[in-house]
């Protein structure tokens, strides 16, 4: 269990994975079907062999709990994390007349002239989607991503579910219903996406005054993603419990399509040479009853000692 269970996978997919060709050209080693236990007792999982970034999974987390998709507010927090495909619709659209941005994410890493070019008109994007509410509405929002499926699913009677907060009240009316289900995959809306859900599925569960949490997920980058998964998942259990007044229980991460993307390969070795450390605890501002009231200020990670972040790519 816990960041073990993290690092046993990584080594359980560069002993046995496929190389395979990608969507996005990079190529990965990869396995299908994999499951991870986080007893959420013994600590909050947020990996120590390498710094994970908590402030920007706690405000992608409140940004869905929102049920916003517009980056504009992750980056008032400066969180940088869905640039790259909310700008892949700006270059993509009749108004963008800038230089060729075709393929950023690999051009951008393989020729240094590009990337400053690159870098350039994505601190432009950047300023105007900040700054121009029109710009922003247009080429910031995300589409049907996480938040408007967990907030407002929309029905063929053209009603919306808010399914996040039916989920809360069900585990308080009825904690022992094995239908606590929060699904983020909604086929007819697949092409409104910029990037399908690859946290698709989530269900919640009661024992002993405990809850419990399992994702499937479709598709996990296990370097970048998969720690930011982790932990956001396990903030999100400790939340829901928080307002239902439980305790935690287990976080279970089941995966799909689990790879290592080939320009990760050194870093993960890497990591895998490094001792793990104790794991941090997470305290929630008591004075806050609902899980739709908290702020950024609202979590407190204690005793959170990692070795240093690894820097890496992100695939696009
Ligand atoms: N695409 C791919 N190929 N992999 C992903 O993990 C991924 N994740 C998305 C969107 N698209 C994706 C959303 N989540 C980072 C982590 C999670 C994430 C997006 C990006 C990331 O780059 N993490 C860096 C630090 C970033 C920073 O400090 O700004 C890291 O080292 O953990
Ligand atoms: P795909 O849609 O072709 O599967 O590409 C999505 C990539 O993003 C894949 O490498 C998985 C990764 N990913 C995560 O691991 N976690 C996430 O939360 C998100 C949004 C993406």
């Amino acid at each position: 269990t816990g960041e073990k269970a993290y690092l046993d996978l990584c080594k359980h997919i560069l002993n046995t994975g496929f190389n395979r060709d990608d969507r996005t050209n990079t190529g990965t080693c990869s396995i299908f079907g994999y499951q991870m236990r986080f007893n959420l007792n013994e600590g909050f999982p947020l990996l120590t062999t390498k710094r994970v970034p908590f402030k920007l999974i706690a405000s992608e987390l409140l940004w869905f709990i929102k049920g916003d998709t517009n980056i504009r507010y992750l980056l008032e927090n400066n969180n940088n994390i869905w640039n790259e495909w909310a700008f892949e619709k700006w270059i993509k659209s009749d108004e963008y007349q800038g230089p060729d941005m075709t393929n950023f994410g690999k051009r951008s890493q393989e020729d240094d002239d590009f990337n400053e070019a690159y870098q350039e008109q994505m601190k432009y994007f950047k300023e105007k989607i900040l700054r121009d509410d029109d710009f922003s509405k247009k080429y910031g929002d995300l589409g049907s991503v996480y938040g408007k499926q967990w907030r407002h699913w929309r029905t063929t009677q053209n009603d919306t579910i808010d399914q996040l907060k039916d989920v809360i009240a069900s585990i308080k009316q009825n904690p022992h219903s094995r239908r606590h289900i929060i699904s983020a995959w909604n086929p007819e809306d697949i092409p409104n996406m910029a990037l399908p859900p690859c946290h698709t599925l989530f269900q919640f569960y009661v024992a002993d005054g405990k809850l419990s949490c399992q994702l499937y997920q479709r598709s996990g980058d296990v370097f970048l993603g998969v720690p930011f998964n982790i932990a956001s998942y396990a903030l999100l259990t400790h939340l829901i419990a928080h307002e239902c007044q439980l305790e935690v229980g287990e976080f279970i991460h089941t995966l799909g399509d689990a790879h290592i993307y080939s320009n990760h390969f050194e870093q993960v070795n890497m990591q895998l040479q490094r001792e793990m450390r104790p794991l941090p605890t997470i305290k929630l501002n008591k004075e806050k009853a609902s899980i739709f009231d908290f702020e950024l200020t609202d979590f407190e990670l204690i005793n959170y000692n990692p070795h240093p972040s690894i820097k890496a790519p992100i695939a696009v």
